[in-house]
């Protein structure tokens, strides 16, 4: 049954993917505009690197049953927001919210919600500051507003989250007890050197330190 509603999704399926990669490819413009602007401005590059996926088709039929919805890509447009996706690292953790803010204040960015993982890390360690935000898509037949999930974190959050990801993968979900345990050790060095390398970039280059804890985006629920 289910192949068989998968096999009728086909070509709505293309559509949705054309349509959130236009969406993906429109944030990833404005990072660039805004990581030049920046350049010029303050002669600092505040970005690493951007990068950006989709979600597969698996993934998302493995997020819908999770969620307990049906194989509807209507639903899915309304009730799945990470449908497309970007990263954006950063050198220090005040860069990612500085980035955070003037993507944020956009005209043409509206959000929808904001996650502070760095100031409240998830019990794992994990640490970033996720977006969620609509943007317009111009298509021949008239403006579509896609919604992106958008991430922003530091070197170090990337290197702890990308090694957390493939454990996940290789233990199938179920890492055991003592792996966690050294993950959640790896997240605390990991924020430790972050503060660390802030610490020591702004002796050097004068700049302000990191925000403390509560002094990030303001919240929308
Ligand atoms: P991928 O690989 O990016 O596709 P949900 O999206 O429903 O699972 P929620 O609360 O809506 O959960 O979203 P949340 O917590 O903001 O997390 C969404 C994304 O953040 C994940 O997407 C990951 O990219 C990242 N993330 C969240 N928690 C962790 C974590 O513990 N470890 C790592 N490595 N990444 C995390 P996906 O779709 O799960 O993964």
């Amino acid at each position: 049954d289910l192949a068989r509603r998968l096999a009728g999704i086909g070509a709505d399926f293309r559509q949705l993917t054309l349509e959130y990669e236009f969406a993906l490819r429109e944030v990833e413009t404005k990072m660039h505009i805004l990581q030049d602007e920046f350049l010029h401005l303050h002669d600092y590059n505040p970005i690493e690197h951007v990068s950006t996926r989709l979600k597969t088709l698996d993934s998302l039929v493995g997020k819908a049953n999770r969620r307990g919805l049906p194989m509807d890509l209507g639903v899915w447009r309304r009730e799945i927001l990470d449908i497309a996706g970007t990263r954006v690292t950063c050198s220090f953790r005040r860069d990612a919210y500085r980035v955070f803010d003037l993507f944020t204040e956009r005209q043409d960015v509206e959000v929808v919600s904001v996650k502070d993982y760095i100031a409240h890390p998830k019990a794992n360690g994990y640490s970033s500051l996720h977006a969620t935000v609509r943007v317009p898509v111009y298509l021949s037949t008239g403006v579509i507003l896609i919604p992106v999930e958008v991430q922003f974190r530091t070197i170090a959050m990337d290197f702890w989250a990308s090694l957390d990801h493939k454990i996940k993968y290789k233990y199938d979900g179920e890492v055991p007890a003592d792996v966690v345990d050294e993950l959640k050790e790896a997240a605390q060095a990991a924020d430790d050197l972050d503060r660390r390398m802030e610490r020591l970039h702004h002796r050097v280059h004068g700049q302000p330190g990191s925000p403390g804890p509560g002094a990030g985006p303001t919240l929308v629920a």
